[in-house]
């Protein structure tokens, strides 16, 4: 280990992998097909590389592995990406090697690799660097590798598909005036199969889909990311007051929702989702006694942790940032509703609800809603027709739906500092433990704001310092925002 550290991280695997601009990525690519291959020959099942960049701009692009089960690896073996990304070409090879050695690694056990990728121009060629690597570790053995597919892991398989339409299809008839949803695709992967899906679902759901992919960039000027950030609609979608729409993300695994009121007012519905599975999972769960349990990051507003708490009064728990964290954390209960404020996010069943329960009509209903939900990370699309399910069990609108809390006025903001890596963090990132002082100096700025709440930490897919905040008023938010930036600063 000494020899690997001693090497300087230029890049680091963060909450989602390596992600930078794509003209950089090539060496990380070759390098992650080859630990991939490792990892594979390991667990002697399939690892995946996903090409992507989720959110950001066209220009980026980024790779993560997906471990055995659809999670991802584990913190000693992103610990090895990290320090394979950064080895020299000349010493490489002593970096496998290591990786072999730790890992007790046969190097005669056959591998077998899923790299997919999403539309960006720049995937193309990184995908073939990962196959590179792939290839270079491999080329004795026929047929180990399974090539790459033209879209995620998740969607590229059309029995998944098929599931998610014969599952929705389920659902009551909703009234003709609900039926409507406008979906922004943000020029991705998520335009493609809603594309496909709406001949399947004409008469449950009508999809209108803009940001195709047919003319826009990825990402600009739509896009989940876009839509939160800016807090208004996408280009091209022209909303009518009251009508439900939504936005998914470059790689699809993201999506929001929100609407315009008549005043024409824009309401983002950020951070509803883990609300919203969860209140139709305990009346299909009734008398099935199950252990169900929301989790969080810090970034959930805190009306809606209090709204779980208080009115819902089910379990809530705080991870870090990054879907890793949650998913984890998720596993732990029967029932395991994870979401990021940001969309990214599913529910988790770890016990079989058809096992010794004799309550068959509720056993049947859950798993139904299993159906509709991709466990392995969440997807946008299955997201999507969880939310719509729900919303038309309930007979809800989505104003309804928006109307079930208040959020908290809150803000966020990017600090751009020498190192980033300065800011330690505890206590599901709540909380700094260096540099010295700064967690004081929080502490006693939130004391001058009414509910307030706010915690700073180092982003793991940019080269910035996050500054959360949250207060009464926006005008409190905005401006505790502020004065917890220039501390870090
Ligand atoms: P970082 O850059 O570590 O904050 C961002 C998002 C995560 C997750 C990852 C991966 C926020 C505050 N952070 O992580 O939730 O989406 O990107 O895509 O939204
Ligand atoms: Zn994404």
């Amino acid at each position: 280990m000494a020899q690997f550290e001693e090497v300087s991280q230029k890049s680091a695997y963060g909450t989602a992998g390596f992600r930078t601009n794509s003209k950089q990525l090539d060496h990380v690519m070759f390098r992650m097909g080859l630990l991939a291959t490792l990892r594979s020959k390991k667990t002697k099942a399939t690892i995946g590389v996903m090409v992507t960049a989720s959110h950001n701009p066209e220009e980026d692009n980024g790779v993560k592995l997906v471990d055995t089960m659809g999670e991802m690896v584990t913190p000693a073996w992103e610990g090895y990406a990290t320090q394979l990304a950064n080895t020299e070409q000349e010493g490489l090879l002593t970096a496998l090697k290591d990786v072999i050695d730790r890992e007790a690694i046969s190097m005669a056990q056959e591998a077998s690799v899923f790299v997919s990728k999403d539309t960006r121009p720049s995937s193309e060629s990184l995908s073939q660097a990962v196959l590179d690597g792939v290839h270079a570790l491999e080329s004795h053995s026929k047929g180990a590798l399974t090539l790459g597919f033209n879209y995620t892991l998740i969607f590229d398989c059309w029995f998944e598909l098929q599931k998610l339409v014969s599952s929705y299809k389920q659902v009551p008839n909703r009234t003709d005036d609900q039926k409507a949803l406008l979906v922004d695709g943000a020029n991705g992967i998520g335009a493609l199969k809603v594309c496909e899906m709406e001949t399947y679902l004409k008469k449950e759901l009508q999809l209108s889909l803009f940001n195709d992919g047919s003319s826009g960039k990825l990402n600009h000027l739509c896009g989940a990311d876009y839509v939160k950030v800016q807090q208004k609609g996408p280009i091209g979608v022209e909303m009518s007051a009251g009508e439900r729409c939504c936005s998914c993300d470059g790689d699809a695994d993201r999506i929001v929702y929100y609407y315009c009121d008549s005043a024409g007012r824009f309401h983002l519905l950020d951070g509803r989702q883990d609300c919203h599975p969860h209140q139709h999972i305990p009346q299909r769960t009734a008398g099935l006694d199950l252990q169900i349990a929301v989790v969080q990051t810090a970034y959930a507003n805190g009306s809606s942790t209090r709204y779980l708490e208080d009115t819902m009064k089910v379990i809530v728990r705080c991870t870090e940032t990054g879907v890793k964290h949650l998913h984890h954390a998720a596993q732990e209960f029967d029932i395991g509703v994870y979401f990021e404020a940001n969309g990214h996010g599913t529910v988790l069943f770890t016990r079989d609800s058809n096992t010794n329960d004799k309550r068959e009509n509720a056993a049947l209903l859950l798993q139904n809603t299993v159906n509709l939900i991709n466990q392995t990370v969440g997807d946008a699309i299955s997201d999507m027709l969880l939310i719509e399910a729900v919303l038309t069990i309930r007979g809800m609108t989505v104003k309804q739906w928006d109307a079930i809390y208040t959020d908290l006025p809150n803000r966020q903001l990017k600090v751009k500092v020498a190192d980033r890596s300065v800011i330690g963090t505890t206590n599901a990132e709540r909380r700094t433990v260096s540099p010295a002082g700064l967690q004081e100096a929080i502490d006693s700025l939130v004391n001058k704001h009414r509910q307030a709440r706010s915690f700073v930490r180092p982003s793991g897919t940019e080269d910035v310092v996050r500054v959360y905040a949250e207060a009464d008023t926006q005008e409190s938010a905005d401006a505790l925002a502020h004065e917890v930036s220039l501390a870090v600063y």
